[in-house]
């Protein structure tokens, strides 16, 4: 039985064996930055594919990580970090980490804890004795006492407290800055006790720069799915201003940098759509498991209108189309921009993803260019060639370093839908037929 000193002691040393389960854009850099650390470190995850590339010292992940590839190689190299997909070569971790992914699906944004339950009936099988759990995977309020403690007592056949240790440490992760964020953002620590509390400091202070803010687990769980939920209905505030300033033919760009000059005011920036790995999901998490006691209605209807983005955008195209005298089911339409982010080529729960299985479904032919996304890496002036409309759905820099003048001379019609306000403000829409999102037509007086 290891006992919170031995385990502290063992931490304090860098004697200790830490695991990480889940190697994907949370656990793999969190299990390089323990082994550079100097803690003998394992990676665990189902995918064998993956877990070869590692072996190999290479990066599965895609796009730009700044330092990842090296820090892999490095690791690998000095043989501090080994992967596997076999939990018995972690029975002898003192401390688990765990990243595994907490989709939610189906109509009811529910959920799903499947990839967890799974691990935990796998860690609790060998955990040793006494060993310190860290769940950072995002997680709805109340999730750690009603679904991890039960599943890891029923797999160890002990009690959390005695036969293991739990604590939540939500990531802060983003695409493009993995290593930076995990080490200069402050990291909160749920945990069930000031000892666990003192030992996880210990941990976490080998990787992360930032304040480590020590709170109970259910404040850890609120804090994650919280600090997404606003992030989201942010933006929606800023798309339902977009089409009110449509409506009546205004500017939401100059509205939003005027709005931003008086104290206090931050608006976020309209846009095309929310897509990503945390926003979309976590909101649906934090009012998932209110048991009745409230029926939320500002988070779901901000979630509904940041979805309802893409559709708008296929309205500003048919009404661009029109006005050039095509109709959209002849119209040949090009859309630009597949990946979530900027300069990213990370799709998941693309915004693009809705607008290309609308417009499939009404136009004649659709063509799909992104700079970052291996399917869609074309020349752009091909993707432009004789279309009718072209459709910015992300601001990748390479669309901000074009001249619009001359690329919309490539089109058979000058319809150009502009998603993310790439066009400069000046631009001279002689001639052409352009809808920016935000920017009313001229309205009758
Ligand atoms: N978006 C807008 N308007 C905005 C900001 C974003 O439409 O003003 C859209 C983006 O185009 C994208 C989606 O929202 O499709 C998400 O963008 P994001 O900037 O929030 O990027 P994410 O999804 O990588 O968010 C992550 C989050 N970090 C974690 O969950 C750990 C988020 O909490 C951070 O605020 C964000 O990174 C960040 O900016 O660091």
């Amino acid at each position: 039985m290891t006992d919170l000193t031995t385990l502290k002691t063992a931490i304090e040393s860098k004697s200790a064996h830490i695991a990480q389960i889940g190697l994907g854009y949370v656990g793999l850099p969190v299990a390089c930055m323990f082994a550079r650390a100097g803690f003998r470190t394992t990676g665990i995850d189902v995918d064998i594919r993956r877990i070869e590339t590692l072996n190999r010292g290479e990066n599965p992940i895609e796009g730009i990580e700044p330092g990842l590839a090296e820090l892999i190689t490095e690791v690998v190299s000095a043989r501090k970090l080994h992967f596997t997909t076999n939990y018995s070569e972690i029975s002898d971790a003192d401390v688990v980490i765990v990243a595994v992914q907490t989709p939610v699906e189906g109509s009811d944004h529910r959920p799903r804890y499947a990839h967890m339950q799974s691990a935990m009936a796998s860690l609790g099988a060998i955990l040793k004795d006494g060993a310190l759990v860290v769940i950072e995977s995002t997680l709805a309020p109340g999730t750690i006492h009603q679904v991890i403690i039960p599943a890891l007592e029923k797999s160890t056949g002990g009690k959390v407290g005695k036969r293991f240790q739990i604590a939540h440490c939500p990531e802060r992760v983003m695409p493009g800055r993995l290593l930076y964020n995990i080490t200069k953002m402050d990291r909160v620590a749920g945990i069930a006790s000031p000892d666990i509390g003192k030992i996880v400091v210990t941990l976490y202070s080998n990787i992360v720069e930032g304040t480590i803010d020590v709170t109970d687990i259910l404040t850890a769980e609120l804090v994650k799915t919280t600090e997404n939920a606003y992030r989201d209905v942010q933006i929606a505030f800023a798309n339902e201003v977009a089409q009110i300033c449509e409506a009546v033919g205004g500017d939401v760009w100059r509205v939003r940098e005027l709005v931003n000059k008086s104290p206090g005011r931050n608006m976020l920036y309209p846009g095309a759509g929310v897509g990503g790995h945390c926003i979309p999901k976590d909101p649906w998490l934090l009012i998932s498991n209110l048991n009745g006691n409230y029926v939320p209605s500002l988070i779901p209807t901000a979630r509904k209108l940041n979805r309802s983005m893409p559709r708008h955008i296929v309205h500003l195209t048919e009404s661009a189309l029109n006005e050039a005298g095509v109709k959209l089911a002849d119209a040949v339409i090009v859309v630009l921009g597949y990946a979530y982010l900027e300069n990213s080529d990370d799709t998941r729960d693309t915004p693009s993803q809705a607008l290309v299985e609308d417009l499939r479904r009404c136009c004649k032919e659709l063509r799909i260019q992104d700079p970052f996304v291996q399917d869609y890496q074309t020349d752009l002036d091909t993707a432009l060639q004789g279309a009718h409309a072209a459709v910015i759905m992300v601001a990748h820099d390479l669309y901000h370093q074009q001249d619009w003048t001359e690329k919309l001379k490539l089109l058979q019609t000058p319809v150009l839908i502009d998603g993310r306000h790439i066009l400069p403000d000046n631009f001279d829409a002689e001639n052409a037929f352009i809808r920016v999102i935000g920017k009313g037509l001229p309205v009758n007086d």
